[in-house]
């Protein structure tokens, strides 16, 4: 494969199209998506107890999200079908992720999303795209139910995840993984907000085994915050809260695709903590030099809550996927790890004092 990216050959529709909606009409476009690294632990394997714990650095997709994925694919449709204009719902990654594609390709783009619970980086990514933003004052929920609505009365295309080919393109990671790995892992961890993505590694990995590139398939262990955990406790929640604002979501379009990933493979979808959350987020950081969001540190945190509440997890290959970049969030990053900064003067005794030598 071509390191050239904008070529034909390059990106999800390329290296996937014998698994993927790909007509002779579809354009195959790319802004250099999919086959990201897979990033062995160094540290936290050891506190997980495991065979061998892997990264899955969605973070490295070109919007610096996972969502890019499925993104492409349903641009793809959305022009192969003569679409102007796409319009999504967004806790900020899938408008990100819509507005560098439908900028590239020359569409309209409108995203809604909730006032005030919306990442600045992933903000910054949509008016830099030229979205037209809709900012709410209601949570996604509310959101997903307008574009639902919206995209009813107008010739506008949806791309969040109820659309199909986003699943499809979303599916392209359990691919990948496979591939890096020579099989399945015995587990994958990933977080859970509107529940598109476990729906879609579900269908990736069935689809593996179907094929005979994987010998098994892995069990499927969702996470979502506990102040935004719908399906954990069996209904939806009225008004999700978490720091983690990527997957503050209360009542999941993806709900079934999500209990059924859980319950083939044999998985779980199990709360973690705010603080859980924020505890994976450092050690992610200082420990693996992983710079992810909260968002996607929650499934790690999710992982080591369970090798420390006594699961045993020797000889498992465990995968957990990386979702999104640190640099989404640079507010949440300032306020957890910032010390204090205060200027000094530009002299080598006081810097040296400043760094404790
Ligand atoms: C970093 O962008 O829902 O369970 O509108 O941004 O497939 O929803 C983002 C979700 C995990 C949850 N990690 O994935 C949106 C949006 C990050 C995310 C999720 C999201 P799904």
């Amino acid at each position: 494969m071509s390191a050239i990216v904008g070529q034909r050959d390059a990106g999800v529709l390329f290296r996937f199209k014998d698994r993927l909606p790909v007509t002779d009409a579809t354009p195959m476009i790319t802004l250099g998506e999919g086959s990201t690294p897979l990033v062995r632990s160094v540290r936290l394997e050891e506190a997980v107890g495991c065979e061998a714990l892997y990264f899955k650095l969605e973070s490295c997709n070109p919007s610096g999200s996972f969502k890019d994925r499925g993104m492409v694919v349903a641009v793809a449709k959305a022009l192969e079908r003569g679409d102007t204009a796409v319009l999504c719902a967004s806790t900020g990654n899938t408008s990100a992720s819509a507005a560098a594609y439908a900028a590239r390709c020359h569409l309209r783009v409108y995203v809604i999303v909730p006032h005030g619970n919306i990442a600045e980086g992933k903000l910054a990514q949509a008016v830099a795209h030229g979205a037209r933003i809709i900012a709410i004052d209601g949570g996604f929920d509310d959101a997903l139910r307008l574009a639902r609505e919206i995209t009813q009365r107008h010739p506008i295309a949806l791309v969040n995840s109820v659309n199909p080919h986003r699943i499809e393109g979303q599916k392209t990671a359990s691919f990948e993984i496979v591939d890096d790995l020579g099989d399945a892992p015995d587990i994958l961890c990933l977080p859970v907000g509107n529940a598109g993505n476990i729906t879609a590694y579900w269908k990736g990995f069935v689809e593996s085994y179907q094929r005979e590139e994987a010998t098994k398939k892995p069990l499927m262990w969702g996470f979502q915050a506990a102040g935004a955990a719908p399906i954990v406790a069996g209904e939806p929640v009225a008004e999700p809260r978490t720091l983690a604002t990527a997957i503050r979501i209360g009542n999941p379009a993806s709900w079934e695709g999500a209990t059924n990933a859980r319950d083939e493979s044999g998985g779980d979808i199990r709360a973690v903590t705010d603080d859980e959350i924020v505890d994976a987020y450092r050690r992610l950081a200082q420990e693996e030099g992983i710079f992810c969001e909260p968002a996607s540190a929650a499934c790690v945190a999710g992982l080591l809550g369970r090798a420390k509440d006594g699961e045993d997890l020797a000889g498992k290959t465990i995968v957990c996927v990386i979702t999104g970049n640190g640099l989404k969030d640079p507010e949440r990053a300032m306020a957890e790890f910032a010390p204090e900064l205060h200027a000094i003067a530009p002299e080598v005794s006081r810097v040296e004092a400043e760094m404790g030598l």
